[in-house]
Protein backbone atom coordinates (compact mmCIF):
# COMPACT_ATOMS: atom_id res chain seq x y z
CA UNK A 1 0.00 0.00 0.00
CA UNK A 2 1.28 3.36 -0.96
CA UNK A 3 1.18 6.59 1.49
CA UNK A 4 -1.84 8.15 -0.33
CA UNK A 5 -3.45 4.48 -0.03
CA UNK A 6 -2.96 4.27 3.38
CA UNK A 7 -4.29 7.44 3.59
CA UNK A 8 -7.39 6.94 1.60
CA UNK A 9 -8.06 3.83 4.06
CA UNK A 10 -7.83 6.51 6.69
CA UNK A 11 -6.40 6.65 9.86
CA UNK A 12 -3.40 6.33 11.94
CA UNK A 13 -3.80 2.77 13.42
CA UNK A 14 -3.57 1.41 9.53
CA UNK A 15 -0.83 3.07 8.50
CA UNK A 16 1.06 2.12 11.17
CA UNK A 17 0.97 -1.75 10.31
CA UNK A 18 1.88 -0.65 6.94
CA UNK A 19 5.93 -1.20 6.15
CA UNK A 20 6.20 1.59 3.53
CA UNK A 21 4.66 4.10 5.63
CA UNK A 22 7.52 6.26 7.21
CA UNK A 23 6.54 7.28 10.76
CA UNK A 24 7.73 9.48 13.56
CA UNK A 25 9.01 9.51 17.02
CA UNK A 26 10.84 9.87 19.52
CA UNK A 27 13.54 7.22 21.51
CA UNK A 28 12.49 6.91 24.64
CA UNK A 29 14.22 3.97 26.00
CA UNK A 30 17.36 2.26 24.81
CA UNK A 31 18.77 -1.31 26.13
CA UNK A 32 21.71 -3.25 24.08
CA UNK A 33 19.74 -2.90 20.46
CA UNK A 34 16.26 -2.65 21.27
CA UNK A 35 14.79 0.39 21.42
CA UNK A 36 11.31 1.46 22.43
CA UNK A 37 10.27 4.49 19.86
CA UNK A 38 7.22 7.12 21.39
CA UNK A 39 5.15 7.69 17.80
CA UNK A 40 4.44 11.43 17.13
CA UNK A 41 0.38 10.33 16.83
CA UNK A 42 0.66 9.61 20.49
CA UNK A 43 0.26 5.82 20.46
CA UNK A 44 1.82 3.35 22.53
CA UNK A 45 5.26 3.05 22.30
CA UNK A 46 6.98 0.11 20.17
CA UNK A 47 9.93 -2.01 20.17
CA UNK A 48 12.16 -1.09 17.57
CA UNK A 49 15.32 -2.28 15.74
CA UNK A 50 17.80 -0.14 13.97
CA UNK A 51 18.29 -0.62 10.39
CA UNK A 52 22.07 -2.28 9.78
CA UNK A 53 24.42 -3.61 11.81
CA UNK A 54 25.62 -0.61 13.79
CA UNK A 55 23.07 0.77 16.40
CA UNK A 56 23.84 4.39 16.77
CA UNK A 57 20.66 5.51 18.33
CA UNK A 58 20.43 6.93 21.46
CA UNK A 59 17.71 8.06 24.19
CA UNK A 60 16.15 11.39 22.88
CA UNK A 61 16.67 10.92 19.01
CA UNK A 62 14.22 12.08 16.89
CA UNK A 63 13.38 9.32 14.24
CA UNK A 64 11.99 7.59 10.89
CA UNK A 65 10.65 4.34 11.95
CA UNK A 66 8.58 1.83 9.90
CA UNK A 67 6.36 -0.48 11.30
CA UNK A 68 6.76 -4.49 10.95
CA UNK A 69 3.83 -5.60 13.13
CA UNK A 70 1.48 -4.35 15.67
CA UNK A 71 4.06 -3.21 18.06
CA UNK A 72 7.69 -3.94 16.41
CA UNK A 73 9.23 -1.13 13.80
CA UNK A 74 12.60 -0.78 12.26
CA UNK A 75 14.30 2.40 12.40
CA UNK A 76 15.24 3.71 9.23
CA UNK A 77 16.70 7.31 9.73
CA UNK A 78 17.73 9.47 12.59
CA UNK A 79 16.94 13.10 12.62
CA UNK A 80 19.53 16.01 12.99
CA UNK A 81 20.93 15.69 16.72
CA UNK A 82 21.04 19.31 18.71
CA UNK A 83 23.94 17.20 20.28
CA UNK A 84 24.93 13.73 21.62
CA UNK A 85 26.13 13.17 25.21
CA UNK A 86 28.64 9.95 25.46
CA UNK A 87 31.28 8.89 27.42
CA UNK A 88 34.44 6.61 25.27
CA UNK A 89 37.86 4.75 26.11
CA UNK A 90 40.55 4.22 23.54
CA UNK A 91 37.84 1.40 21.95
CA UNK A 92 34.55 1.99 22.05
CA UNK A 93 32.30 4.46 23.05
CA UNK A 94 28.76 4.33 25.08
CA UNK A 95 25.47 6.87 24.13
CA UNK A 96 24.14 8.72 27.27
CA UNK A 97 21.42 10.68 25.05
CA UNK A 98 21.04 12.75 22.33
CA UNK A 99 19.16 16.39 22.49
CA UNK A 100 19.43 17.23 26.01
CA UNK A 101 19.41 20.63 27.34
CA UNK A 102 20.55 20.39 30.86
CA UNK A 103 22.57 17.82 32.73
CA UNK A 104 21.89 17.05 36.38
CA UNK A 105 24.48 15.41 38.10
CA UNK A 106 23.07 13.61 40.86
CA UNK A 107 25.01 13.19 44.24
CA UNK A 108 24.59 12.14 48.02
CA UNK A 109 25.90 12.39 51.09
CA UNK A 110 25.87 8.55 51.53
CA UNK A 111 27.72 6.75 49.62
CA UNK A 112 30.39 8.95 48.96
CA UNK A 113 30.69 10.58 45.70
CA UNK A 114 33.67 10.20 43.21
CA UNK A 115 35.05 13.94 42.53
CA UNK A 116 36.66 12.27 39.27
CA UNK A 117 33.32 11.46 37.55
CA UNK A 118 31.50 14.85 39.00
CA UNK A 119 34.59 16.68 37.39
CA UNK A 120 34.13 14.56 34.14
CA UNK A 121 30.60 14.81 34.03
CA UNK A 122 31.08 18.60 34.53
CA UNK A 123 33.20 18.68 31.85
CA UNK A 124 31.11 16.95 29.18
CA UNK A 125 28.37 19.40 30.11
CA UNK A 126 30.69 21.96 28.96
CA UNK A 127 31.35 20.51 25.97
CA UNK A 128 28.55 19.72 24.82
CA UNK A 129 26.94 23.18 25.83
CA UNK A 130 24.87 21.74 28.50
CA UNK A 131 23.98 23.34 31.36
CA UNK A 132 25.13 21.51 34.12
CA UNK A 133 23.15 21.70 37.66
CA UNK A 134 24.81 19.30 41.01
CA UNK A 135 22.17 18.00 43.28
CA UNK A 136 23.29 16.93 46.54
CA UNK A 137 20.84 14.24 47.42
CA UNK A 138 19.76 12.71 51.17
CA UNK A 139 21.26 15.97 53.42
CA UNK A 140 18.86 13.89 55.43
CA UNK A 141 21.83 11.98 56.72
CA UNK A 142 23.27 14.76 58.73
CA UNK A 143 26.17 12.79 59.99
CA UNK A 144 27.87 13.16 56.11
CA UNK A 145 26.61 15.97 55.45
CA UNK A 146 29.28 18.30 56.36
CA UNK A 147 32.15 16.44 54.47
CA UNK A 148 29.81 16.85 51.30
CA UNK A 149 29.07 20.22 51.51
CA UNK A 150 32.61 21.02 52.17
CA UNK A 151 33.71 18.75 49.14
CA UNK A 152 31.16 20.69 46.94
CA UNK A 153 32.43 24.36 48.13
CA UNK A 154 34.50 24.43 45.01
CA UNK A 155 32.47 24.15 42.41
CA UNK A 156 29.94 26.48 43.81
CA UNK A 157 32.45 29.21 43.83
CA UNK A 158 33.29 28.09 39.99
CA UNK A 159 29.63 29.10 39.76
CA UNK A 160 28.24 26.16 39.28
CA UNK A 161 24.26 25.39 40.65
CA UNK A 162 24.38 23.70 43.67
CA UNK A 163 20.93 22.31 45.09
CA UNK A 164 20.37 20.08 48.35
CA UNK A 165 17.37 18.14 48.83
CA UNK A 166 16.35 15.21 50.56
CA UNK A 167 13.99 13.04 48.00
CA UNK A 168 13.00 11.07 50.61
CA UNK A 169 12.43 13.07 53.48
CA UNK A 170 11.38 16.09 52.21
CA UNK A 171 9.68 15.10 49.23
CA UNK A 172 7.87 18.52 49.05
CA UNK A 173 10.54 20.63 49.36
CA UNK A 174 13.00 18.50 47.26
CA UNK A 175 9.27 19.11 44.58
CA UNK A 176 9.81 22.64 44.25
CA UNK A 177 13.10 22.77 44.27
CA UNK A 178 13.78 20.47 41.39
CA UNK A 179 10.42 22.06 39.36
CA UNK A 180 11.91 25.07 39.88
CA UNK A 181 15.41 23.89 37.75
CA UNK A 182 13.59 20.54 35.17
CA UNK A 183 11.20 22.13 34.05
CA UNK A 184 10.54 23.14 30.31
CA UNK A 185 13.66 21.16 29.63
CA UNK A 186 15.52 18.05 28.71
CA UNK A 187 17.37 16.66 31.23
CA UNK A 188 19.40 13.52 31.55
CA UNK A 189 20.49 12.08 35.34
CA UNK A 190 23.94 11.02 35.83
CA UNK A 191 25.35 9.54 38.46
CA UNK A 192 26.66 6.56 40.33
CA UNK A 193 24.83 3.66 41.73
CA UNK A 194 22.59 4.66 44.47
CA UNK A 195 22.63 8.05 44.98
CA UNK A 196 18.66 8.76 44.12
CA UNK A 197 18.47 9.20 40.14
CA UNK A 198 15.34 6.83 39.98
CA UNK A 199 14.14 8.21 42.91
CA UNK A 200 13.94 11.56 41.51
CA UNK A 201 12.16 10.52 38.65
CA UNK A 202 9.61 8.62 40.91
CA UNK A 203 8.99 12.37 42.67
CA UNK A 204 8.48 14.63 39.58
CA UNK A 205 6.73 11.29 37.52
CA UNK A 206 4.60 9.25 40.14
CA UNK A 207 3.52 7.20 37.22
CA UNK A 208 7.27 6.59 35.99
CA UNK A 209 7.42 3.50 38.23
CA UNK A 210 10.98 3.37 37.76
CA UNK A 211 12.45 0.94 39.80
CA UNK A 212 14.22 1.87 43.05
CA UNK A 213 16.57 -0.29 44.61
CA UNK A 214 13.78 -1.37 47.37
CA UNK A 215 12.49 -3.00 44.40
CA UNK A 216 15.66 -4.45 42.66
CA UNK A 217 16.45 -5.70 46.48
CA UNK A 218 13.05 -7.18 46.76
CA UNK A 219 13.54 -8.95 43.11
CA UNK A 220 16.98 -9.93 44.50
CA UNK A 221 18.26 -8.22 41.22
CA UNK A 222 21.57 -7.02 42.16
CA UNK A 223 23.35 -3.83 42.94
CA UNK A 224 22.46 -1.81 39.93
CA UNK A 225 18.64 -0.80 39.51
CA UNK A 226 18.40 1.00 36.51
CA UNK A 227 19.86 -1.13 33.69
CA UNK A 228 18.56 1.13 30.95
CA UNK A 229 18.22 4.81 29.99
CA UNK A 230 14.64 5.96 29.53
CA UNK A 231 12.69 9.12 28.61
CA UNK A 232 9.83 10.66 31.10
CA UNK A 233 7.79 12.66 29.79
CA UNK A 234 7.48 15.58 32.58
CA UNK A 235 3.62 16.06 33.51
CA UNK A 236 2.14 19.68 32.62
CA UNK A 237 1.63 21.21 35.44
CA UNK A 238 -1.44 23.92 36.23
CA UNK A 239 0.48 26.91 37.26
CA UNK A 240 1.34 28.67 33.80
CA UNK A 241 4.49 28.44 32.29
CA UNK A 242 5.44 25.32 32.97
CA UNK A 243 5.97 23.87 29.85
CA UNK A 244 6.47 20.14 30.90
CA UNK A 245 10.37 19.24 29.08
CA UNK A 246 11.57 15.57 30.46
CA UNK A 247 13.98 13.39 32.60
CA UNK A 248 16.07 10.63 30.77
CA UNK A 249 17.39 8.06 33.90
CA UNK A 250 20.24 6.55 33.18
CA UNK A 251 22.09 3.73 34.88
CA UNK A 252 24.65 4.20 37.56
CA UNK A 253 27.98 4.47 36.40
CA UNK A 254 31.83 3.95 37.69
CA UNK A 255 33.95 5.20 35.07
CA UNK A 256 32.91 8.10 32.69
CA UNK A 257 36.24 8.27 29.91
CA UNK A 258 36.18 11.53 27.73
CA UNK A 259 38.91 10.21 24.78
CA UNK A 260 36.90 11.86 21.92
CA UNK A 261 37.22 15.24 23.33
CA UNK A 262 39.63 17.56 21.42
CA UNK A 263 42.48 19.48 23.60
CA UNK A 264 40.62 22.46 22.82
CA UNK A 265 37.15 21.76 23.98
CA UNK A 266 39.10 20.45 27.01
CA UNK A 267 40.63 23.65 27.98
CA UNK A 268 37.72 25.69 27.33
CA UNK A 269 35.35 22.71 29.61
CA UNK A 270 37.37 23.90 32.73
CA UNK A 271 35.72 27.69 33.26
CA UNK A 272 38.21 28.71 35.38
CA UNK A 273 41.00 28.20 32.71
CA UNK A 274 39.30 30.39 30.09
CA UNK A 275 40.03 33.64 31.43
CA UNK A 276 43.87 32.93 31.20
CA UNK A 277 43.82 31.09 27.99
CA UNK A 278 44.77 34.21 25.87
CA UNK A 279 47.81 35.04 28.42
CA UNK A 280 49.84 31.90 28.18
CA UNK A 281 53.58 32.72 26.32
CA UNK A 282 52.98 30.23 24.06
CA UNK A 283 49.31 30.47 21.61
CA UNK A 284 49.76 26.22 21.60
CA UNK A 285 50.57 26.06 25.32
CA UNK A 286 49.25 23.03 26.45
CA UNK A 287 49.29 24.34 30.54
CA UNK A 288 51.83 21.41 31.12
CA UNK A 289 54.70 21.94 31.80
CA UNK A 290 55.50 25.26 29.44
CA UNK A 291 57.13 28.63 31.09
CA UNK A 292 55.03 31.45 31.18
CA UNK A 293 51.78 29.02 31.36
CA UNK A 294 48.80 31.56 32.96
CA UNK A 295 47.13 28.80 33.74
CA UNK A 296 50.24 26.98 36.16
CA UNK A 297 51.18 30.17 37.08
CA UNK A 298 47.35 30.47 38.65
CA UNK A 299 47.46 26.66 40.21
CA UNK A 300 51.27 27.89 41.53
CA UNK A 301 49.31 31.32 43.79
CA UNK A 302 45.87 29.05 44.54
CA UNK A 303 43.57 30.57 42.05
CA UNK A 304 43.41 27.42 40.50
CA UNK A 305 42.71 24.21 42.45
CA UNK A 306 45.63 21.85 42.10
CA UNK A 307 43.19 18.71 41.61
CA UNK A 308 41.05 20.84 38.81
CA UNK A 309 44.80 20.80 37.02
CA UNK A 310 45.46 17.24 38.01
CA UNK A 311 42.27 16.35 36.25
CA UNK A 312 42.90 18.23 32.82
CA UNK A 313 46.60 16.76 33.00
CA UNK A 314 44.79 13.14 33.21
CA UNK A 315 41.92 14.27 30.62
CA UNK A 316 44.72 15.44 28.29
CA UNK A 317 46.82 12.14 28.89
CA UNK A 318 43.58 10.38 28.11
CA UNK A 319 42.76 11.59 24.67
CA UNK A 320 46.88 11.34 23.54
CA UNK A 321 46.33 7.80 23.68
CA UNK A 322 44.07 7.47 21.36
CA UNK A 323 44.82 7.13 17.91
CA UNK A 324 43.01 9.48 15.24
N1 LIG B 1 18.20 8.56 53.36
C1 LIG B 1 17.81 8.83 52.12
N2 LIG B 1 17.77 7.82 51.22
C2 LIG B 1 17.39 8.12 49.96
C3 LIG B 1 17.04 9.44 49.56
N3 LIG B 1 16.74 9.42 48.25
C4 LIG B 1 16.90 8.17 47.83
N4 LIG B 1 17.28 7.35 48.86
C5 LIG B 1 17.53 5.90 48.82
O1 LIG B 1 18.72 5.65 48.08
C6 LIG B 1 18.61 4.37 47.44
C7 LIG B 1 19.02 4.47 45.99
O2 LIG B 1 18.08 5.23 45.26
P1 LIG B 1 17.86 5.05 43.69
O3 LIG B 1 16.91 6.15 43.28
O4 LIG B 1 17.50 3.67 43.32
O5 LIG B 1 19.33 5.35 43.14
P2 LIG B 1 19.84 5.42 41.62
O6 LIG B 1 20.73 6.61 41.56
O7 LIG B 1 18.70 5.40 40.69
O8 LIG B 1 20.73 4.09 41.49
P3 LIG B 1 21.05 3.21 40.15
O9 LIG B 1 19.77 2.98 39.43
O10 LIG B 1 21.66 1.97 40.70
O11 LIG B 1 22.02 4.02 39.35
C8 LIG B 1 17.18 3.91 47.67
O12 LIG B 1 17.17 2.98 48.74
C9 LIG B 1 16.45 5.16 48.06
O13 LIG B 1 15.34 4.91 48.89
C10 LIG B 1 17.07 10.46 50.57
O14 LIG B 1 16.78 11.65 50.34
N5 LIG B 1 17.49 10.10 51.80
MG1 LIG C 1 18.21 4.14 39.15
ZN1 LIG D 1 49.17 27.62 29.30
Amino acid sequence: MNRRASKAAGGAAQSRSDATTTLHGVVIAAHGRHYLVAPDDGGAPLQCFPRGKKSEVAVGDRVDYQSTSADQGVIVAIGERRNLLYRSDQFKSKLFAANLDQLLIVLATEPHFSEDLLGRALVAAEANGLKPIILLNKIDLEAALPLARQRLERYRALGYTVLEVSEKKHPEEAHAILCAHLYGHQTILLGQSGMGKSTLVNLLIPDAEAATREISTALNSGRHTTTFTRLYKLPKTDDEGSQGGALIDSPGFQEFGLYHLTEGTLERAFPEFRPLLAHCRFYNCHHLHEPGCAVLEAVEDGRIAPERHALYAQLVHEISQVVR
